[in-house]
């Protein structure tokens, strides 16, 4: 593992000493917001971490390795590069590594990276799921997978809205991917706090959380959990502003004929640009807000 995996010294200390870690994609920083504002999100992620008591690790592949705990240059270059970074998922591994193909990890890819270090929670945006018209595309994000394979829960404030909930649901519920709503009964729409779809479980506290998480995982039940935390009301998108910002993208999208793995961040810029910054907004506050609580989560945990 050696060959492949390069961990910060700060990480590795805190792995050695058991203290709490809280894993950090870097999609979101690439892929996911603009320049310059994906800069200051990723390294205010990893202040509020800090100042929460646990230590950040943001991973992305880099030289050919993946790299668990990024210096802030590093962050930099990868706030700078939405051009040439590769959205790395679990597929991209094996050739970005062996190419030497610097690439961006996408929730799945983290969460590969998190537990291949020992790092059992990761905070996010919003989680990749079933796309809108998926029984034509198939396009279905390769986190779900992962969620159900991989021993990492998963902090985020939702499924993004421009997926369809429902059916994203009911593939978590097939491969046994259990949704905590925090302080909540609602899942969350990641713009909005709300989305009209129940959860059947809510949580109180961070501790509470951490139990369950081990109860889980010493059952031998593999695979992830997601802790969907809503965004802070204060901060949230108007649920029609959204709506309707959504719709269009995915008309424009298309039109335009755009799939694969192009077809989220097409929709987050667009939906940023008709909304005139404000989903931009929502979805920094929520980061901010998730990685609070995914600290208080590991610490509780560790
Ligand atoms: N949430 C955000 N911004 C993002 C993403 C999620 O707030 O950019 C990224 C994550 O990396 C997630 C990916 O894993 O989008 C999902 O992409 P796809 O639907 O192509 O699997
Ligand atoms: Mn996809």
């Amino acid at each position: 593992m050696k060959n492949f995996l390069d961990i910060h010294p700060n990480v590795q200390k805190a792995l050695d000493e058991n203290l709490p870690i809280v894993a950090l994609e870097s999609t979101i920083i690439s892929h996911g917001m603009p320049y310059p504002q994906n800069l200051e999100t990723a390294l205010q992620v990893e202040q509020i971490i800090i100042d929460n008591g646990a230590i950040p690790a943001s991973i992305a592949i880099l030289d050919g390795k993946i790299k668990i705990g990024l210096t802030h240059k590093e962050i930099d270059y990868l706030a700078k590069s939405s051009k040439t970074i590769v959205k790395a998922s679990r597929r991209d591994l094996p050739y970005l590594i062996t190419n030497k193909i610097d690439g961006a990890t996408t929730v799945a890819s983290t969460m590969i990276a998190a537990n291949l270090a020992g790092i059992k929670v990761f905070a996010t945006g919003g989680i990749g799921g079933v796309h809108r018209g998926a029984s034509e595309s198939f396009d279905v994000s390769a986190d779900l997978q992962e969620l159900a394979k991989t021993n990492v829960a998963v902090v985020c404030a939702g499924i993004k809205a421009i997926l369809d909930l429902g059916l994203t649901l009911e593939y978590l519920e097939t491969f046994g991917v259990p949704v905590l709503g925090y302080k909540t009964d609602e899942l969350p729409a990641f713009y909005s706090s709300k989305s009209g779809f129940k959860l059947d479980y809510r949580m109180e506290n961070a501790h509470d959380i951490a139990t369950l998480l081990k109860a889980k995982w010493q059952l031998g039940l593999d695979g992830g959990v997601i802790i969907a935390n809503p965004v802070p009301s204060e901060d949230e998108l108007e649920f029609d502003v959204m709506n309707s910002a959504i719709k269009e993208a995915l008309i424009e999208e298309k039109k335009l004929g755009i799939k694969g793995k192009q077809s989220t961040p097409f929709l987050l810029q667009r939906v940023k640009e008709l909304t005139d910054g404000q989903s931009l907004d929502a979805n920094i506050k929520l980061v901010l807000n998730n990685a609070k609580l995914a600290a208080e989560i590991a610490k509780a945990y560790s």
